[in-house]
C-alpha cells in the first residue's frame, strides 16, 4: 500500500465513527478523512467542527463525502449501524446490521476501491464475515476490530490489579468480542513473567482472575446503561489498527481475523493476535491455549458459526 497517500473512508458517523475521526486526527493518522453517513447533514458539521482541531495536528484533508470518494481510498471503515440498546446483546443486532452492511459494501465494491476494509459495528466478527462475503476481497484485506476494546479492557484491569504500566501486560481476550470472549491467563505475561506467577506471589486467586474477566467482558454493559454508549476506546482501537496498517509497523495487535485452521477452526472470523501491517492481516498468530481455554475458544467459535449459519449463509 503506498505511504504518501493514505485515505480512509469512514462509513458511519455516529458516537464510534466520530471518536475514531478525532482520534485519528489527534494523531495524525491519515493525510484524508472522509466521513459518509446517511444523516448528510451530520457528516457536514463533524467535517467543520474536525477540521478545526487540523491546524493544531497537522492534518490535511476531512471532508464529508460519498461511497463514490472509496475508488482510490486505502481503508474503509465501518462503524455504521444500530448500536446495541440497554439490556440487548451483539448478537440481537444481526439482521437489523446485515442489511445496513450489504448497503454499504456494494456501493463501495463498485467504486472501484481496492483497499481494506477494517469493520467495527456489532455483531463485528459475524458483520466482518458479511463485508468479505459481499465485497470479495481477500481476507487479509477484510478483517474487524475483535477483542481489541476487550483486551485494552482487560489490559487497563491487570494494571490496576498489579500496579503496572497496561503497555507492560501481554494478554489477550480471544474469541467471539461478545459475551463468549475469554483471557488467556494461563499464557499471559506481565514484564516477560508469567501472569500467574505474579497472581501467586499477590495472593490472587484464580477466582479472583475470572472476576477481572467477568468484569472486562461486561464493562460495555456498564458503561452503556450509564451513558448510552462506547465509543471513546473503540474508536482508540481502530486508530490504533489504522496506524499499524498506514506505518507498516507488523504490530502484533487483538483483531478479528478469518480462520483458516488455526485453533482448529475455519470460515469464521474470531479474536485472535495478529501481526498488522500494510497488507492489514499479514499473520494470524496462534496463541498457545491450555486445554481449558482451547475448550473456551470452540465454544465461542461455536457461538458465531450458529448465527452465521442462521444468519446469511
Ligand atoms: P450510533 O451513534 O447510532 O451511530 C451509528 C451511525 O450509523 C449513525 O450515524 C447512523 O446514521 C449510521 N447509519 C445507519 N445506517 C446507515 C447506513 N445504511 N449507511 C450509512 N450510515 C448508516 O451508533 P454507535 O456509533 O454507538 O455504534 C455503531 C456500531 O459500533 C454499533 O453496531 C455498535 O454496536 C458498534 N460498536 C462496536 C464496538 C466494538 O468493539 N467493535 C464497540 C462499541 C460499539
Amino acid at each position: 500500500m503506498a505511504q504518501h497517500h493514505q485515505k480512509v473512508v469512514l462509513v458511519g458517523d455516529g458516537a464510534v465513527g466520530s471518536s475514531y475521526a478525532f482520534a485519528l486526527m489527534q494523531q495524525g493518522i491519515a493525510e484524508e478523512l472522509v466521513i459518509v453517513d446517511i444523516m448528510k447533514e451530520r457528516t457536514e458539521g463533524d467535517a467543520l467542527d474536525l477540521e478545526d482541531a487540523a491546524p493544531w495536528t497537522f492534518n490535511k484533508n476531512v471532508y464529508s463525502g460519498s461511497y463514490d470518494d472509496a475508488k482510490d481510498a486505502d481503508l474503509v471503515v465501518i462503524t455504521a449501524g444500530a448500536p446495541q440498546k440497554p439490556g440487548e446483546t451483539r448478537l440481537d443486532l444481526v439482521d437489523k446490521n446485515l442489511k445496513i452492511i450489504k448497503s454499504i459494501v456494494s456501493p463501495i465494491v463498485e467504486s472501484g476501491f481496492n483497499g481494506i476494509f477494517l469493520v467495527a459495528a456489532n455483531p463485528v466478527d459475524i458483520l466482518t464475515m458479511a463485508v468479505q462475503k459481499f465485497s470479495g476481497f481477500p481476507k487479509n484485506r477484510v478483517f474487524g476490530s475483535g477483542t481489541s476494546l476487550d483486551t485494552a479492557r482487560l489490559r487497563m484491569a491487570l494494571a490496576k490489579k498489579f500496579n503496572v504500566s497496561p503497555e507492560a501486560v501481554d494478554a489477550y481476550i480471544l474469541g467471539e468480542h461478545g459475551d463468549s470472549e475469554f483471557a488467556n491467563f494461563d499464557e499471559a505475561l506481565i514484564g516477560g513473567r508469567p501472569l500467574k506467577l505474579w497472581a501467586a506471589e499477590a495472593g490472587i486467586s484464580d477466582a479472583d482472575l475470572d472476576q477481572i474477566l467477568y468484569d472486562t467482558a461486561h464493562k460495555a454493559y456498564e458503561i452503556i446503561n450509564r451513558k448510552g454508549a462506547t465509543f471513546y476506546g473503540i474508536g482508540t482501537s481502530l486508530a490504533r489498527i489504522t496506524r499499524a496498517i498506514f506505518r507498516d509497523e507488523k504490530m502484533v495487535l487483538p483483531v478479528g481475523a478469518w480462520m483458516e485452521g488455526q485453533y482448529g477452526l475455519n470460515d469464521i472470523y474470531i479474536g485472535t493476535p495478529a501481526v498488522i501491517g500494510a497488507n492489514g492481516v499479514e499473520a494470524v498468530i496462534e496463541a498457545t491455549l491450555s486445554e481449558e481455554e482451547a475448550a473456551k475458544m470452540a465454544a465461542s467459535a461455536k457461538t458465531l458459526k450458529e448465527v452465521a449459519e442462521g444468519g446469511f449463509a
